[in-house]
């Protein structure tokens, strides 16, 4: 199903700078849906304002819509013209009018799931960033508010159920089997944050009450069936709202909050006011289908969305270079909030592994761009990881700099200030300045300067004194567009210890590096301190430190911060592997010794030495060398895997014959547990041991939720036992039913580190069960294949073919999922000149498709560069 309704624009870049306040404000909007899958007819009343001084055309911005018939006043309106998608009404002198516009949208054909789409024939909309013009016309622009009062009117068999923001204030039957619900939202809110759902839905009802005293009715609509696996994300909502109230002193502001869960859906969730609309990945969760890391996304995903009705809701963003005001500032505050809820340690070690893996190789490839951006094509192409999690850190550095007091100062004063308002990134900075009491002059940098800093370190001693400092200098690398970059201003955590035992005696020291260079006395001792860099991940920077294998393994063991405990283990880990890559002889004790000494901590805290005792990625083992090599990174990789699960052979057996923790059992104890069982029987599986896929097999069969499951499924499908198949086969069986399930079936499939998943995968791709209709479907595919670097990168260039061949099969249909895939083709500089190649051969072949979406077109010539 081919959405063609939408013909191809030539690109046109939007600059930040060319930002003009709208000429029209529209205070009201009245919204009429007569609803239908294949038509739904909307009429739209849009009460409109002129801010300027002199008449000026009214320009309504609209994407594959046709007015059916313009009104004004009340009155047929000849006087409006098309400019291309767009409707332009000219009103003469008038500074107010009611403008009138009818539309009729097919929203089962509507395969890009933006604007009214039909899922699993249930009717629902996204409008972030532009979809609320594929609805009806309108200026669709963030900076303009208005009152919403939505009238819908639909079957009453096919749509039992229908929701949209704010209050629902009068019901009715209609004719011929219909009903109707008319629907106020009292707070003004942009276009993009409109949400209408229809279809037949139950609900999973519970109520909160607010620091205040009110009663919030709470619901989470599902399709009939999956109530009860509502019931993690309902407590995350209620534990989000108290959090909220705490610690940032927010609450709630309507009566009624509605969570509904959709199948299709580009992204994780949105959150339209007082209906947040959400992958089903994000909301669906019990022990049996969902693993201990997807209960982890459930609550963070629910607190991210509820979050955003501050932080995005009632200070929204002035044009959609902004995003990263209401993104970074939101996944900062779900960060908190998480690490809050269990363990703050793990918690921040695997937002900086999400940082490094996404984050870090976007800042240094041709997409690169500030956290604030100068100029796009397409806005779905800026949700990225820079502008959310980078964003995120650029916010934790501020509230590093401060302290949570003046912070919370900070905030406040920004919510105060900006409540109503469409806000920019400099408003947040100017609040924070004023409320926490900081001069962030040269900290906005960070706003507009792209690229990951590096800092080199270099411990220098005076033998006579005893004295050390801290040599340091900062380098930010270049970016298109940015060829020279100022010093920015770097908070680092530092601190020296004494290696022989007088560790407390140095205070931890907050270095903020704001020139080139410079040089940090650390104090006095008596042989080369033990040095502890960027502790907490203060700064989202590479910090390049020459330390020998003993002061890693020192540190691993010995530091009293447990983030630089894990980075230490890492550093130990990644020297020996590029190493080894390099074709250095391969040494690999010191390794075997700090993971058998973490061990050693594992029943006191499982979950962080389960984290900390993981082998880097190959990609971020790649990411330390000037060129990739994936095949030698795989053979390093394994084999040092192989050696630790042979050294420690009886540790890992210990871990597993202790009995896994019931599955019902979801407290912080008992996911570590369980990430550590997972984690030692990879290391077994590595080991060439006979029994280790009988051993994955039976945790495999014996296991009664997916966390187990899942993990001894994955384990097995890297082999190529009778076990693997056996067990894949039998999960296909039980679950085929259940898409998200499913969805883990293609994944660990494409994760598999056997030689020939590149021809898996093409396999998979045309199983009967594979479908380009559903996003998390062909996530689940083709995002893990291409996390998979040596598939992917095989160097026949087959997996550049195969993500290509899906790229120019899926962009007809979903431009924006397609133009997400294509990022890691753009790596090509990375890579030897043979892939280097093929990669931009493929890239050369996606930007040929004839009526090539502006996403894909953005995306793909942007990375040829
Ligand atoms: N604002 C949402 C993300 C989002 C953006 C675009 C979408 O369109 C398909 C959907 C969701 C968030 O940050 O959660
Ligand atoms: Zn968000």
């Amino acid at each position: 199903m081919t959405d063609a309704s939408s013909s191809p624009v030539p690109p046109v870049t939007i600059h930040r700078t060319a930002y003009r306040p709208p000429e029209w404000r529209v205070p009201e909007v009245a919204l009429d849906f007569a609803l239908g899958l294949e038509e739904t007819r909307v009429t739209a009343a849009l009460s409109v304002v002129r801010d300027a001084d002199a008449p000026a055309p009214l320009v309504l911005r609209g994407d594959a819509l046709t007015a059916e018939a313009v009104r004004v006043d009340g009155e047929a309106w000849n006087g409006w013209r098309m400019d291309g998608p767009d409707l332009v009404v000219d009103l003469g002198d008038r500074t107010a009018a009611v403008v009138e516009v009818d539309t009729r949208i097919d929203p089962a054909a509507n395969s890009q799931l933006m604007g009214l789409y039909a899922s699993n024939s249930m009717l629902c909309t996204q409008c972030e960033a532009e979809g609320f013009r594929r609805i009806t016309f309108h200026p669709d622009r963030p900076d303009v508010l208005s009152r919403y009062r939505v009238r819908m009117e639909g079957d009453k068999a096919a749509f039992p159920i229908l929701l949209s923001n704010g209050n629902c204030v009068a019901t009715g039957e209609g004719e011929g089997g219909t009903h109707w619900a008319l629907w106020e939202d009292p707070w003004p809110k942009p276009s993009y944050l409109f949400a209408l759902v229809a279809g037949d839905l139950v609900v999973n009802r519970d109520h909160f009450t607010t620091l205040s005293g009110r009663r919030v009715e709470l619901g989470i609509w599902v399709r009939a069936g999956d109530q009860d696996r509502t019931h993690h994300a309902m407590a995350s909502l209620k534990h989000s709202m108290a959090w909220d109230e705490q610690v940032y002193g927010r609450e709630y502001d309507l009566d009624l909050f509605n969570i509904v869960a959709v199948s299709d859906f580009n992204m994780g969730a949105m959150e339209n006011k007082g209906l947040n609309v959400f992958n089903t990945r994000y909301i669906l969760a019990d022990p049996d289908t969902a693993t201990d890391a997807d209960y982890d996304g459930v609550e963070g995903v629910v607190a991210h969305e509820y979050f955003h009705n501050w932080s995005g809701n009632r200070v929204t963003c002035r044009d959609w270079f902004q995003l990263s005001l209401k993104e970074g500032f939101t996944v900062y505050r779900d960060q908190s909030f998480s690490a809050a809820m269990g363990s703050a340690a793990v918690k921040r070690i695997e937002d900086v592994r999400v940082l490094r893996a996404a984050q870090f190789p976007e800042d240094a490839g041709p997409l690169a761009h500030p956290i604030r951006p100068d100029s796009y094509q397409e806005i779905s192409n800026f949700y990225t990881a820079t502008v959310y999690n980078k964003g995120a850190e650029i916010i934790r550095m501020m509230a590093t700099m401060v302290g949570p007091e003046r912070f919370r100062r900070g905030t406040d004063l920004y919510f105060d200030r900006h409540d109503g308002e469409a806000a920019t990134c400099e408003d947040f900075v100017r609040a924070i300045e004023d409320g926490a009491g900081i001069d962030l002059t040269q900290f906005r940098l960070w706003y507009s300067q792209a690229g990951t800093p590096r800092i080199a370190a270099r411990l220098e001693g005076d033998a006579a004194s005893g004295e050390w400092v801290l040599h340091l200098a900062q380098t930010i690398p270049p970016t298109p567009g940015q060829p020279d970059k100022a010093p920015m201003l770097i908070p680092l955590r530092i601190k020296a210890f004494d290696r022989d035992g007088a560790a407390q005696d140095t205070a931890e020291q907050l270095v903020l590096l704001d020139h080139a260079d410079a040089t940090v006395p650390l104090g006095r001792f008596a042989g080369r301190p033990m040095l502890s860099i960027n502790r907490g991940f203060s700064a989202p920077v590479i910090v390049d430190c020459a330390r020998a294998p003993g002061e890693l393994a020192w540190l691993a063991a010995h530091d009293d911060d447990p983030f630089a405990r894990y980075e230490a283990l890492q550093q130990l880990m990644l020297d020996t592997l590029v190493a080894a890559v390099s074709g250095e002889a391969a040494e690999r004790g010191a390794v075997v010794d700090a993971v058998r000494e973490t061990l050693a901590g594992a029943a006191a805290d499982p979950a962080f030495v389960a984290e900390a005792v993981l082998l880097p990625s190959e990609a971020f083992i790649g990411d330390q060398m000037v060129t990739v090599d994936p095949d030698a990174i795989r053979r390093e990789r394994l084999a040092l895997q192989a050696a630790i699960g042979e050294a420690l052979e009886s540790e890992w057996r210990a871990i597993l014959a202790d009995p896994a923790p019931p599955a019902t059992d979801l407290s912080p104890a008992a996911k570590g547990r369980r990430r550590l069982r997972g984690v030692a029987l990879a290391y077994l599986g590595a080991t060439a041991r006979d029994d280790a896929p009988a051993l994955a097999f039976a945790i495999f069969s014996d296991a009664d939720g997916m966390t187990e499951r899942q993990a001894a499924l994955a384990t097995l499908a890297h082999g190529d036992s009778d076990e693997r198949a056996h067990a894949l086969d039998i999960f296909y069986q039980r679950y085929r039913d259940n898409p998200l399930v499913l969805d883990k079936w293609f994944q660990v499939q494409a994760w598999s580190l056997r030689p020939d998943t590149v021809d898996a995968v093409r396999d998979l791709a045309r199983h009967p069960d594979f479908t380009l209709a559903n996003p998390n479907r062909v996530r689940a595919l083709y995002g893990a294949f291409t996390a998979n670097q040596a598939a992917f990168h095989r160097p026949d260039g087959a997996g550049y073919r195969l993500l290509a061949d899906l790229v120019i099969a899926l962009d007809p249909k979903n431009p924006q999922t397609a133009a997400r895939l294509i990022p890691p083709l753009g790596r090509w500089k990375r890579f030897d000149e043979a892939r280097a190649a093929l990669m931009k051969a493929e890239l050369g072949r996606i930007l040929a498709q004839p009526g090539l979406s502006r996403d894909a077109t953005e995306q793909a010539s942007k990375s040829l560069v």
